[in-house]
């Protein structure tokens, strides 16, 4: 759709007698030529866009359900429910749906159970976890209602959101009642204090520090607004690579006016705890968690933060990994850290969420099996207020991994699962990256930790072993770019993380279904081939990227682009040779019975899966083998032309995606359009360069040739060693 703003204040060549019939007319013409949207897609407005409900059946039939409507609760939260179908119903219906406060026949009537008017409403609401919410037909005072209830006042802007995403998407008003499966949805930023973002491809942070709490970005609400949306309900303002500073009180002040912001969203906010705060900011000669004056600065502190922010939320800390301090560096485990800052917040509901990113370069061992060595003996030692945060795989958000294997090893304690929504290793904001089947590819793996059946959506989610801390959180990729997440279609994967972190068992494609009907088009083909492309981009990354199991081979320090050959760096882990370990005899790490047994760390079904070479699903074949060049693949080719032909699949599918987005061409927004076909390119570009800089390098070991169909590479592997990006975006910057 093209961009048409005509500024009739401001056109002084028209007299004010004429500008009122002449501006109405026009107006009245635009409006008929272009019913559903009038401004460019420049994609601020996310998933809540709100624009006019296409088909004119669907839309008389909401009409005739919905003569008025009102909100019976009061508080900040009833008001944002009140502002959010202010700006919805108009949009949805091209008109306003008169607010009824003395009731009309076909209402909507919204409000928490505790509401005289929906008391008799209150039973249905009963034994919901907290926040659920109920949408149902009934009669109120007499009246024809559809009825949006909760429990909590959250639970009934939940209710909201979900009652106009069905008008957004075209579905029935049927009964309705949803509770979320986890209870903690929350985003971490990775922001720094001086707005760099580390890992962060979509501008600068949005936490615009220097002028907070003088100035309140309206940005702030609409981003409280998105994540009420979509039921997260906390955000760790901060990088785990922490700074202490954000414990003072100049900062605290801004803290105080993001949670000011975001609390009638129902979203609690969280900071990242430097473990040596106490010596950087309380001029202790340690940080030792046994330490009384240590323990005594940490209660102080918490109870300053909480005169603040009287519902914060507690803390996500990275202790011992990647340079940060923790209690190890005084001898102690991790379990200890983190019980000292759980005790100090418990008076204050608040929670430590503790991340079991580590690993160690001075330990001779499978950097895959390092975290479970260390927290498996801790199972048990947390105290009921720590949660245990744990990436989705063991090594490092890479396109494929195996679930980690601490899910399901730790019955005693709560795992809170950790997703990467920023695309560090998926090609940036650069590349089309869906990463719902990612995540639902982790949650549906099945851990076997109680017999079949046990998979890793019910550890976190509690009903395995009976917890009621539970979880999940995302890296988020959101940053100042007008579009929120850098590439336009990348918004998807905040929106499919809340709605999963809601409720696990939503499919990969409901999830693009529904994001794309609200935020790019109605129009059933142009929907179905979104979303084609959609759920296609995860397969086709891991083919171009990192094939059959291979990990680890991108860029030194930026991770931007393929580099297999890294070696010779300070630490061997941190190389892409140790991942690969190509030889003259074949390519992968051998993570089996016979090699690190890393897979030992699983329970022994998992184990008898990946265990044997001939039966290992051939995806993760070279994550958990060392598998000869001439080895015969089930296609009946070779490894070497398995691979070689699997990199070219990745590229002939962006081939493909970039074909199908053409076809859309006049039915999408026209600046969409152009923008995601130049990015489809890039990732074009990009998916060769991995291929032919990959199969070069990899090829000095097969020495074989490349096998029919694969072009020759456009330049030599020394051309692509000799390649630098120092300004690759998501490093900090070096002063
Ligand atoms: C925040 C990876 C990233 C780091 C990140 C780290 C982590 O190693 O490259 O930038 O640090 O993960 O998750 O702590």
């Amino acid at each position: 759709m093209s961009i048409i703003t005509i500024d009739f204040a401001n056109d002084t060549s028209i007299r004010p007698a004429t500008l009122l019939t002449t501006g109405r007319v026009l107006v009245l013409l635009l409006y008929l030529m272009v019913p559903f949207r009038l401004q460019a897609d420049d994609g601020y407005e996310l998933w809540l866009k709100y624009t006019r409900i296409a088909d004119p059946t669907a839309a008389a039939s909401y009409r005739r359900q919905l003569q008025g409507w009102r909100v019976v609760s009061e508080g900040a939260t009833a008001e944002v429910a009140r502002t959010e179908l202010r700006r919805a119903l108009p949009g949805l219906f091209g008109k306003t749906i008169p607010e009824a406060a003395n009731g009309v026949n076909h209402q909507l009537v919204i409000g928490t159970s505790q509401s005289p008017l929906l008391a008799s409403l209150q039973h249905t609401v009963v034994g919901l976890a907290p926040d659920g919410f109920v949408i149902t037909h009934t009669r109120i005072q007499g009246k024809e209602s559809i009825a949006i209830v909760s429990a909590t006042e959250t639970g009934m802007l939940y209710g909201v959101f979900h009652f106009l995403r069905l008008l957004q998407t075209g579905q029935p008003l049927a009964e309705v009642s949803s509770a979320p499966k986890t209870k903690v949805r929350i985003l971490n930023h990775w922001d720094n204090l001086d707005r760099t973002v580390e890992r962060g491809y979509a501008g600068f942070s949005l936490w615009d520090w220097h002028k907070l709490p003088g100035y309140i970005d309206p940005r702030y609400t609409d981003y409280a607004r998105a994540n009420a949306s979509i039921g997260i309900n906390g955000t760790v303002l901060t990088n785990v690579n922490a700074n202490a500073l954000v414990l003072t009180p100049m900062y605290l002040e801004k803290v105080k006016a993001l949670a000011d912001v975001f609390r009638p969203y129902g979203i609690r906010v969280y900071l990242t705890a430097r473990f040596s705060a106490p010596m950087e900011l309380g001029n202790l000669p340690t940080a030792d968690p046994l330490n009384k004056a240590v323990r005594a600065w940490w209660q102080d502190k918490i109870r300053e933060i909480y005169t603040y922010i009287p519902d914060f939320g507690g803390f996500t800390v990275k202790a011992n990994s990647e340079g940060q301090p923790g209690p190890q560096n005084y001898g102690r485990t991790h379990a200890d850290g983190a019980n000292m800052l759980a005790e100090a917040l418990q008076p204050y509901h608040g929670i430590v969420m503790w991340r079991a990113f580590v690993y160690d370069h001075q330990v001779p061992e499978d950097r895959t099996r390092q975290a479970y060595n260390e927290f498996k003996p801790l199972d048990g030692k947390f105290l009921p207020n720590v949660m245990v945060q744990v990436k989705n795989g063991p090594l490092d958000f890479q396109p494929r991994e195996p679930f980690h294997p601490l899910f399901g090893a730790m019955p005693a304690t709560a795992l809170l699962p950790e997703f990467q929504l920023t695309q560090e290793y998926l090609g940036f904001a650069t590349h089309l990256f869906y990463q719902a089947p990612l995540f639902k590819e982790c949650l549906d793996a099945d851990t076997y930790a109680r017999g079949k059946g046990s998979p890793v959506s019910r550890v976190i989610d509690g009903t395995l072993d009976q917890h009621t801390l539970t979880g999940m959180a995302g890296v988020a990729n959101i940053g100042n770019d007008r579009n929120w997440c850098g590439h336009p279609l990348a918004q998807a994967n905040w929106y499919a993380f809340g709605r999963l972190a809601w409720d696990h068992q939503l499919s990969p494609s409901a999830v693009a279904d529904e994001w794309i009907r609200m935020t790019l088009h109605q129009d059933a083909v142009v929907v179905q081939t979104i979303r084609a492309m959609l759920l296609a981009t995860r397969e086709t990354t891991v083919r171009y990227m990192t094939p059959l199991g291979l990990h680890h081979i991108m860029g030194w320090n930026h991770h931007y682009g393929p580099a297999p050959w890294i070696k010779d760096k300070e630490r061997a882990d941190w190389t892409s040779v140790y991942y690969h370990r190509a030889d003259a005899q074949g390519i992968g790490f051998d993570r089996s019975s016979r090699g690190s047994n890393a897979l030992g760390q699983y329970h022994p079904p998992v184990q008898a899966l990946y265990n044997d070479l001939q039966q290992c699903p051939e995806s993760y074949l070279l994550w958990f083998h060392h598998v000869p060049w001439s080895h015969t693949m089930r296609s009946g080719r070779t490894l070497w032309d398995e691979l070689c032909y699997t990199y070219q699949q990745g590229v002939d599918s962006v081939a493909w995606m970039q074909t199908r987005w053409k076809t859309l061409h006049g039915k999408v927004d026209d600046a969409l359009h152009t923008q995601v076909t130049a990015l489809l390119a890039v990732q074009h570009q990009e998916a060769t360069w991995w291929r032919d800089a990959c199969l070069l390098y990899f090829q000095q070991f097969s020495k074989q040739p490349l096998p029919t169909g694969i072009p020759k590479p456009a330049r030599t592997l020394e051309d692509y060693q000799r390649l630098e990006f120092p300004y690759a975006p998501g490093i900090r910057p070096k002063w």
